[in-house]
């Protein structure tokens, strides 16, 4: 058994320093950007671009297919339609944890691309402290549940909300993690601070019936939003939201009552 064991552990050990590990285990190419010096690879966990939040990982390559690995990227994600361009919330890039050549960040597309209005992602990048840039078309798929809200408050501010976690949803008291960003300005969005998402979890199919130990959400130090969803079967629920802001004054969405069965912003989850 030992000797079984430590074999194992050799050969593995060799491995290792053999076949450097994957970075991108686990990641789907979603669409490769150029420009005549370097090929930018966008991936996801799905392979595509949804409504919705997407955590989006980054390879740049050179054209002799080597990755960089020590450049600085940001990101401009733009959507043209027919009668003007807006942005989107997006986080900064940082390098994937443990990685040489992979890059991590996320974008919010409040907004799925078609033929006549389009997404277009610009990728600026440093290679010896010169700006390199490449810009491409993406495509952003409509998400088959309600993962992002974009609405006006009662403050006549627009926001952006959008469900990050429970990616694998549980009959249980779950982790939900929500980003919550205001609207400055077509092309500018910021992380709106000290607000509290409510949250009331229904089955609109078994009587709209709720669930107990559900605890709004708060703004956590890294700016994210946190709380506990309750789930206590599997199936349909929508998660019915309400944005208060600092001084508990609701901007948008309403209680669910028995007349009033669901709020204007929720988000959806099935499983
Ligand atoms: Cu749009």
């Amino acid at each position: 058994m030992l000797v079984a064991a430590l074999l194992i552990f050799i050969s593995c050990k060799k491995e290792n320093t053999l076949t450097p590990v994957n970075e991108l285990d686990g990641l789907q190419l979603v669409t490769t950007i150029s420009n005549d010096k370097h090929k930018i690879s966008l991936y996801t966990a799905s392979g595509k671009f949804q409504t919705g939040y997407n955590a989006i990982f980054i390879q740049i390559k050179n054209t002799e297919g080597t990755p960089l690995t020590n450049t600085t990227i940001s990101w401009k994600p733009t959507m043209h339609m027919m009668s003007m361009s807006h942005s989107c919330p997006y986080s900064s890039i940082a390098k994937k944890e443990n990685a040489q050549s992979v890059y991590t960040g996320y974008v919010v597309f409040q907004m799925a691309g078609s033929e006549m209005e389009y997404w277009e992602i610009e990728i600026d990048y440093t290679v010896d402290g010169i700006v390199n840039t490449a810009k491409g078309k993406i495509q952003v798929a409509a998400a088959s549940k309600r993962v992002v809200e974009s609405f006006q408050g009662s403050d006549s501010k627009r926001y952006v909300m959008a469900l990050v976690e429970p990616a694998i949803p549980r009959v249980a008291v779950n982790d939900i993690k929500v980003v919550l960003y205001r609207m400055e300005s077509m092309m500018n969005f910021v992380t709106a601070d000290n607000y509290t998402i409510k949250i009331d979890p229904r089955m609109p199919g078994m009587g709209n019936h709720g669930s107990p130990n559900n605890v709004n959400l708060t703004q956590g130090t890294d700016k994210m939003y946190y709380g506990k969803l309750s789930l206590t079967m599997t199936g349909f629920w929508k998660i019915n939201l309400q944005l208060a802001d600092a001084s508990q004054n609701i901007l948008k969405g309403e209680p669910v009552t028995d007349v009033h069965e669901a709020s204007s912003i929720f988000f959806e989850l099935e499983f």
